[in-house]
Formats: C-alpha cells, structure tokens, sequence
C-alpha cells in the first residue's frame, strides 16, 4: 500500500498523466455504451486510424525520400495527381480492403466505387474518402489531410452505388485527420458530439485531447479564395464585402485566412470560430468542393459541434443528395451566427 502511494507521488511530481484515453480506449468505451454493437464500427475505425496513421508518416518523409511532385496523371475529377496522393489512396484501400468491414469504397483518386465482396458478407459499412485532401500545397509543406465518411449498408444490401449516394444526414460517423506540426484526427459519430485527438509518435497512439469540440458562435475570421470574386454571383461579393466593409458602425472588418487546404481552413475554423466558404460561382456553377468525401463529412463535424453548413442555395449541407459520386456543392461552413449572415444574403 504504502509503495502504491509512493508510486502516485511519483508520477503526480513528475506531472505524468497514466490514466490516457487513446482512440482505442475511447472506441471500445462507445462500443459498450451501444447494447446491440457488434464491434463491427469499432474495427473498421480501428482500420482508418492505422491509414492516417501510415499517411503522416509518409507525408513527413516526403522530401526525404523524394515523394515530392507529381505522379503524371490526373485523377477522377481531372485534378493534376501527387506521388503522395497514389500512396495515400493505395494505403486507405489496402486499409479498407483487410478491415473486412468496408463493402464499398469512394475515393477523389478512383473514378469509379471500389467493391470489397467478402465471403461470410460481414462487411456493411460504405465509405467515402479524399486520401490527401489540398495535395497542391504538399511540396510546400503545408497541412493537407483525410477526410472521411461512414454508412452503413441498406439491410439486405451486399453493397451498391444507392448505399452510397446518400445525403448526410444518414451518415454514421465522419471526420478527418490534419497532417500538421502533429497529426490532428476530428471525428464524430451519428447523433453524438466531436472529439479531437492528436497523433503521439513515440506511443503510436491518437490521444483524446479535445473532448467534445463546440465551435465559437461567432467570430470575425473569413477563410474564401478571393481569387474567384470575378466569377461570384452579386450576393456572395456583397456578403464578403459586408464583411470587409462593416455598415453596422462597429467599424472593424473581418480578418482573413486562407490556406488552401480544406481540412486545414475548417479545423482552424472549428477552433476559432469564424466562417469557411467555397462557393458555387460562373465558372464553376456547381462549386469546387465534392459533396461525398468534402462537404458532407465537414458538415456533420460543424453541425455536432453546435455551427452550421449550407450549400450556395442555402440548402442545409448535410440534406444534399449527390446525383454521382463526384458530384460537387458550393459550401458556407461555420459559426453558427456568421453562417445566419450567410443566409440572410441570400433571401
Ligand atoms: P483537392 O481535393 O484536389 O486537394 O482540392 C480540394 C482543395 C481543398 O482542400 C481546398 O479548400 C480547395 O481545394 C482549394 O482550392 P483553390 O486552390 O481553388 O482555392
Ligand atoms: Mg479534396
């Protein structure tokens, strides 16, 4: 008893926390609170944390080991493909393929789904994904990251294009990991609320170091590619220019931030508060952003953690059905006030 003591001083004095809730712990402890869970989510999540986990390695010894530059192909939606992209999308697949619990897999990087038939059909789940998602700024050494969504397969189904192409609003779980100065994974589940861990690379292990993620309900950030302002519909460029010009005598315009990478631009967003947009405009009428693997996935994590996401219609994100599996939306995502002066744009 006595060297049981002794031991707790010790590791109190030394301020080390031995009580650590690692994404495997924090799995398997929402797996019991489920009565009818079979572990089946369980081991696929357990199958994409080793994916992101394989992905920040190889992203960290890119310009080492010369996997910097292009592979000198386009990908599905005609996007110039990274020799990091070909192995972030072979490692996501080999990860879904051996977890026996994907039946189907949507990819950026693959034009059509990829089906994983298994013997015993143990596999109900469908997944969409963007392996490395903002891959242009990669040989500069900017944060890029996954971005993932969950279903589960219709009862009967052994897996089609029709479990996929769904709205948000039925989807199980969605997230995304940063690859920044450290791993950051984002994930949330149906119904429940959104927690952050960050990769430990001496343990191996994701750690739970932002429970219960609530985002600020406002903040004055915007984070847009002005760039395309020539081609904004006039209620976009009058939004943003509320924003830069504040009528409301205040005074103080908004700040603005832009990395150009998705994951990075939302999570910044999710922590600060603010607003993230890419809007339908002229040239691109039916916005940048893919809904399966980009907007839906975003908009579930900005909706459980108390913000908002709409599409350039000011139709709720997660309520968008995709016709195809690439198909796009413009999107505002964010505080849950700056997404209301959105919309009140819009009318
Ligand atoms: P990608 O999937 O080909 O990387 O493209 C998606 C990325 C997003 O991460 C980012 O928000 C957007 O494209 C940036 O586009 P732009 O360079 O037009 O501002
Ligand atoms: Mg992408």
């Amino acid at each position: 008893m006595a060297s049981e003591t002794n031991g707790q001083n010790a590791t109190q004095a030394a301020g080390i926390s031995t009580d650590i809730i690692t994404l495997t712990r924090f799995l398997t402890e929402e797996q019991s609170k489920v009565k009818e869970a079979t572990g089946d989510f369980t081991l696929l999540c357990h199958a994409l944390q080793f994916s992101f986990k394989a992905i920040s390695y190889y992203i960290r010894r890119a310009t080492l080991v010369n996997l910097t530059g292009l592979a000198g192909q386009s990908n599905a939606t005609g996007d110039d493909v990274k020799k990091l992209d070909v192995i972030g999308n072979d490692l996501f697949i080999a990860a879904m393929k051996s977890s026996g619990k994907c039946a189907l897999l949507v990819s950026e990087e693959e034009e059509e789904i990829i089906y994983f038939k298994t013997e015993d059909g143990s596999a109900r789940y469908a997944v969409a994904c963007d392996p490395i998602d903002g891959s242009s700024n990669l040989d500069a050494g900017v944060s890029v990251g996954t971005i993932f969504g969950i279903h589960r397969l219709a009862d009967g189904s052994t897996g089609s294009k029709e479990d996929i192409l769904k709205p948000g609003t039925e989807l199980v779980a969605a997230g995304f990991t940063m690859y920044g100065a450290s791993a950051q994974l984002v994930l949330t589940m149906k119904g429940g609320g959104v927690n952050g861990f960050t990769l430990d690379n001496s343990f191996g292990e994701f750690i739970l170091t932002h429970p219960d993620m609530r985002i600020p309900k406002s903040r004055a950030i915007y984070s847009v590619n002005e760039g395309n302002s020539l081609y904004w519909e006039e209620h976009t460029k009058e939004y943003f220019n509320s924003l830069k010009f504040p009528q409301d005598g205040s005074g103080k315009p908004y700040s603005a931030r832009y990395i150009g990478s998705m994951v990075a631009d939302a999570y910044r967003t999710l922590l600060y508060g603010g607003i993230f947009a890419y809007p339908a405009d002229k040239k691109s009428p039916k916005g940048k952003l893919r809904i399966l693997y980009e907007c839906a996935p975003m908009a579930m994590v900005f909706e459980n953690a108390g913000g908002q996401a709409v599409d350039s219609t000011m139709a709720r994100m997660l309520e968008v059905v995709p016709e195809h599996i690439h198909d796009r939306a413009g999107i505002f995502l964010g505080s849950y006030d700056e997404v209301e002066k959105v919309k009140s744009f819009y009318k």
